[in-house]
């Protein structure tokens, strides 16, 4: 029997794609949110998926460790996409990654200095590349979390981080200064896979595609 395995992050990226699971005919036998187990059976018994961080999703489809996943744009942004297709953008956990700063500062005015700005974010990558199209010196200070607190102490002058409802930004004084990209999550395959397992593959994608459009 031929296994497929999907990669999945727990919290909402697993909460918008359960949706298109069903579609798919897919369905869970388990909660990861109250399972501690890693791998979840589903009602077919060649698929199951795994519960992973979402930064770590693409790392284990690009292994093969998982044929199948589904990560946020900002989280590829950051992988690089290597070893992967991204047949599908599903519209799911969306958001905005954004350049914000404390609520005054002159943002337009730091960049037209060029004096070298700190920029605090866990998308050092995407942010690098971003500050360099413009032409702006950044110094890049890589967090893992919190990033609204990095401007707020003195760690940096601005961050790069998500938005979508913007109430965190709100509550800690901060303010979006300007955008970078549009974010939502895709539906990631392995490239080897795909093509080895293109007959039990191709049915889950359509259904995603589907479903999302
Ligand atoms: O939370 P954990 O550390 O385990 O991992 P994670 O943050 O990588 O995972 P998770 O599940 O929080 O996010 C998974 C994916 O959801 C991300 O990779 C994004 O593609 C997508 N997504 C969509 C978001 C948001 N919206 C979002 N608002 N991810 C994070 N946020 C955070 C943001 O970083 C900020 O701290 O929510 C806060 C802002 O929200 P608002 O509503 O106050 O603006
Ligand atoms: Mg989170």
């Amino acid at each position: 029997m031929t296994t497929i395995t999907l990669a999945l992050s727990k919290g909402r990226i697993f909460e918008e794609t359960l949706p298109l699971l069903a579609a798919a005919g897919i369905q869970p036998t388990e909660d990861p949110e109250r399972s501690r187990k890693l791998i979840i059976n589903t009602n077919q018994p060649d698929v199951r998926l795994i519960i992973v961080r979402a930064t770590d999703v693409p790392t284990y489809v690009q292994h093969g460790a998982a044929d199948l996943g589904v990560a946020g744009k900002d989280v590829l942004m950051e992988h690089g996409g290597e070893g992967l297709y991204q047949p599908v953008d599903l519209n799911i956990a969306r958001c905005r990654m954004m350049v914000a700063a404390p609520v005054g500062f002159d943002y337009e005015a730091a960049v037209r200095r060029g004096a070298r700005l700190r920029v605090a974010t866990k998308y050092v990558q995407t942010a690098r590349l971003f500050f360099a199209a413009k032409g702006v010196h950044v110094d890049l200070i890589k967090l893992y979390g919190s990033m609204e607190l990095a401007p707020l102490v003195g760690l940096a002058d601005v961050i790069v981080d998500l938005v979508s409802t913007g109430g965190t930004l709100k509550a800690n004084n901060l303010a979006a200064v300007e955008e970078i990209a549009p974010i939502s999550s895709r539906l990631i395959v392995n490239q080897a896979a795909l093509k080895l397992k293109h007959r039990h593959l191709q049915p889950i994608i359509d259904a995603f595609r589907q479903a999302a459009a």
